[in-house]
């Protein structure tokens, strides 16, 4: 089987960064999550996404959560829309007009659900031509509306990160059946979908739309905590923004996520490893 150098790539991508560089060049991550109770999960996001090198990354949280964000992030910008209200097509078209302004746009990390959020994310789907990741709760809305699968041109790339409970809820069957068979489920998503499935946890799989797959071979039970995820998607949103073709930015992303499990567990239990210690990890990942 053909291994795919994803050292060779890194050095090549994050070894150097053009002196001449403005905050621009990088690219503009957008992350859209963090409902009430789920803050947390849009900061875990929007760091990684700064430590893998985007120039700026803005967080879009409802207004309520607006002063709590503010008070949490400091070089993130924050962008609030109004969550109270029932997304119309009018409003969730002006929304996803303002999302496609930025270079890539990761939705769902402590999103939660609230009403129109299909004709939401429908209008994200077909209107932001920029790469986009989908997870945690994004993925559960389309599982809920599976017919939104069919809005997104396979022009625009598009990344799916299930974990186990995520794809069984996605493909409509039992996390047993998905871990029993999880190259065979990946690849079935995203044949059907046209999508880039990542299906997270222990040797994630990556499955290409009839383009076959990779399985990660990094990782660590330091991974097992609350956060991981989110750190997954925000690092994806980065390289993306990156202009680092998909192909690449996505085994980079998954590789280096397990990396950082791996080097952080070296210096303490993988027990005690918190977010904060994979993201000093990611400082040194070779
Ligand atoms: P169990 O528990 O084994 O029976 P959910 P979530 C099942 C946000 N977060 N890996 C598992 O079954 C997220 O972004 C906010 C994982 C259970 O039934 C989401 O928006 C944080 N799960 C929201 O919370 C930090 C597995 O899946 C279900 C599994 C909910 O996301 C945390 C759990 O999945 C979090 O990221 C496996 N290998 N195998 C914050 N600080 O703001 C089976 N399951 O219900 O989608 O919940 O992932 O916590
Ligand atoms: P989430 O459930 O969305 O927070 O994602 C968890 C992340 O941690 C995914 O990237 C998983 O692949 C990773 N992860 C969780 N547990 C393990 C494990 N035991 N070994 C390797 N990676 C793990
Ligand atoms: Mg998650």
């Amino acid at each position: 089987k053909a291994r795919l150098n994803v050292p060779l790539l890194w050095e090549a991508h994050q070894k150097t960064r053009d002196p001449w560089a403005h905050k621009g060049t990088y690219g503009h991550v957008l992350i859209i999550g963090g409902t009430r109770g789920m803050l947390g999960a849009v900061v875990m996001a929007g760091a990684a996404a700064y430590r893998m090198g985007a120039g700026m990354v803005t967080i879009a949280v409802p207004d309520g959560q607006a002063t709590a964000l503010a008070a949490k992030v400091t070089q993130e910008l924050v962008w609030t829309w109004p969550g109270e209200d029932v997304f119309t097509a009018e409003s969730a078209k002006r929304f996803a007009d303002r999302a496609s302004r930025f270079s890539s746009v990761a939705i769902g990390p402590g999103l939660g659900r609230f009403p129109g959020e299909d004709i939401w994310l429908s209008q994200l789907l077909r209107e932001v031509e920029v790469p986009l990741v989908l997870d945690a709760d994004a993925l559960n809305i389309l599982a809920d509306h599976p017919h939104l699968f069919a809005e997104r041109s396979s022009a625009f790339p598009t990344i799916l990160t299930p974990h186990p409970g995520e794809m069984a809820r996605l493909l409509r069957c039992s996390v047993s059946e998905i871990e029993a068979a999880r190259p065979q489920m990946a690849q079935t998503l995203a044949d059907q979908t046209g999508m880039i499935v990542i299906l997270k946890g222990r040797f994630t799989i990556i499955a290409f739309p009839e383009r076959g797959q990779i399985v990660n071979t990094t990782g660590s039970p330091a991974l097992a905590k609350a956060g991981s995820g989110d750190l997954l998607t925000g690092m994806l949103g980065s390289f993306l923004a990156q202009d680092i073709p998909v192909d690449q930015a996505v085994p980079m992303a998954v590789y280096y996520h397990g990396r950082a499990g791996e080097i952080a567990s070296r210096s303490m239990s993988a027990h005690r490893v918190c977010y904060s210690d994979l993201l000093d990890a990611l400082k040194s990942c070779q």
